[in-house]
């Protein structure tokens, strides 16, 4: 063919992909940079219902109660590990790459029994519980999250509501979810769940979201293979209730209960999953169980960091470290830890979460490249992290010219945390901080203590600093002001 026919051809095939999937395809870009959950909507005409607007309120414990130590925790680890880590991202001698990796079955249309089949490999030898949450801890993570079920529909424990589980189903037969409840609680971390509640790609009658793959779809489901079919009230009923009360019944406190993509997840079935939640009052739950998201603590950006937060709600954002959250063998492109340093940085002086993902493989581990990306994290937050945890966000409206600033409340008055980025140090030796009008201040480098001048100017509050940045990465500069913040906002 020439390269003209070639286009076109081409051209005419994507327009006839175009054409059938329009109104299917959810996924028309990678996951990776999509993060607006309401593509997972489904015509529901009903509202919410009053139970599930008034949920907060129900259970005992209050939002403001439930959200204290998430606030003060700041970083927490996310990981996606499953039966999906076998694959690793190949079927049949083919790449998949569109999605992450725990997306492997849906994107490759593989049939229920062959996925099935993974589990018999599926022999993790080098899980250790305990290394795992020293990992998160080291990196200075106060909270995990784990798939407990992803869209899969493999359950990562023991549960007695379907075989289709990580003890029952491997020549494995541990559970470790139990493992790391235990590893948690021995650590001082705390320990949450991700639970795929309306996607199920293995139980008949769960959900099953768009495909690029242009393939027939079986039903309106998009489903590819007989088995999947089946009522969704029925799978809500006999899989999903029974699991959810497992995880908040045989695991300890749960700190963090993580729904996902409400594909057909109308008022009344969602209603049959929030009084579950009443197991565990103090449980943060995020916002993604029903298709109206008219329930959660908090907001859940996925992959990017709002750019002035998310005002009046807690949000956390989710985020890989390559382009996958379930392992995918051939994903070396990894964020510096100077990148995710400076996330972290971000997403606390804009008042949010951090929950960054690592994808174990089948062989039990956190892959090296992760493992040395959070000690250097971990490295920085043991200088930095009273300037992370426990804050809250910057109070200028303007973001400032050389990074960013966290808050913290004292007695007499306020803290402000000067986030310095590296590549952003002064080299007059002057760190304007702008409109800043109060006189009665103290400044210090956080690493070391060493006092810096400060001086009062037009402009603002100017700090003497080094001539060069003492850390590689970002330096905290402990700001101390007497009284009420005086700021002339830009
Ligand atoms: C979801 C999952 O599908 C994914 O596998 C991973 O677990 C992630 C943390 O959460 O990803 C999404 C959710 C919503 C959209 C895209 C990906 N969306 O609305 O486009």
């Amino acid at each position: 063919m020439k390269p003209i026919q070639i286009i076109l051809h081409l051209n005419l095939r994507l327009t006839l992909a175009a054409v059938l999937l329009a109104g299917a395809n959810l996924f028309a870009q990678d996951t990776t940079n999509v993060s607006a959950p309401s593509l997972f909507m489904t015509p529901d005409k009903t509202p919410p219902s009053p139970e599930l607007l008034m949920w907060r309120k129900e259970f005992g414990a209050t939002h403001e109660q439930r959200m204290q130590w998430w606030r003060a925790a700041r970083f927490g680890m996310f990981i996606h590990w499953g039966v999906y880590s076998v694959p690793a991202g190949v079927w049949h001698g083919t790449n998949i790459t569109s999605s992450g990796g725990e997306w492997i079955m849906n994107r490759g249309r593989i049939p229920v029994a062959d996925y099935q089949a993974f589990t018999k490999q599926f022999n993790p030898t080098n899980f250790n519980a305990e290394q795992w949450v020293k990992i998160a801890k080291d990196a200075g993570m106060k909270y995990i999250v784990i798939t407990a079920k992803h869209h899969d529909g493999f359950a990562m424990f023991h549960s007695q509501a379907s075989a289709f589980n990580i003890y029952d189903a491997t020549p494995w037969h541990r559970d470790p979810l139990a493992e790391l409840a235990a590893a948690c609680k021995q650590a001082g971390i705390k320990l949450g769940f991700y639970y795929s509640q309306a996607q199920d790609w293995n139980h008949s009658g769960g959900a099953a979201a768009g495909s690029k793959t242009g393939q027939l779809l079986i039903d309106k489901q998009n489903h590819w293979d007989a088995a999947q079919q089946g009522s969704m009230d029925d799978f809500i009923d006999k899989v999903d209730v029974p699991q959810i009360k497992e995880l908040l019944s045989n695991y300890g406190p749960v700190a963090e209960f993580w729904f996902d993509t409400p594909v057909g997840m109308n008022a009344e079935r969602a209603e049959k999953i929030l009084p579950l939640l009443k197991l565990q009052p103090d449980t943060v739950v995020n916002n993604r169980l029903d298709s109206k998201k008219s329930t959660g603590d908090f907001q859940t950006p996925e992959q990017k960091i709002p750019p002035t937060g998310i005002p009046g709600k807690d949000w956390e954002t989710c985020m890989t470290m390559n382009h996958t959250w379930g392992f995918r063998a051939y994903d070396h492109d990894w964020k510096s830890a100077e990148t995710l340093v400076t996330n972290l940085v971000d997403i606390a002086s804009k008042g949010g979460n951090y929950l960054l993902n690592v994808g174990p493989t089948s062989a039990g581990e956190i892959p090296e490249p992760s493992v040395e990306r959070l000690q250097a994290v971990g490295a920085w937050m043991k200088i930095n992290g009273e300037a992370i945890y426990d804050t809250t966000a910057s109070p200028f409206a303007k973001q400032l010219p050389w990074g960013r600033c966290t808050k913290k409340v004292a007695d007499d008055g306020t803290i402000l945390c000067l986030h310095v980025f590296t590549g952003f140090w002064p080299k007059d030796g002057k760190l304007l901080v702008p409109g800043l009008r109060n006189k009665n201040t103290s400044a210090a480098l956080l690493a070391g203590g060493k006092e810096l001048q400060t001086s009062a100017t037009a402009g603002g509050l100017v700090v003497a600093i080094p001539a060069t940045a003492p850390d590689k990465i970002s330096t905290t500069i402990v700001l101390k002001i007497k009284g009420a913040l005086e700021i002339q906002q830009p």
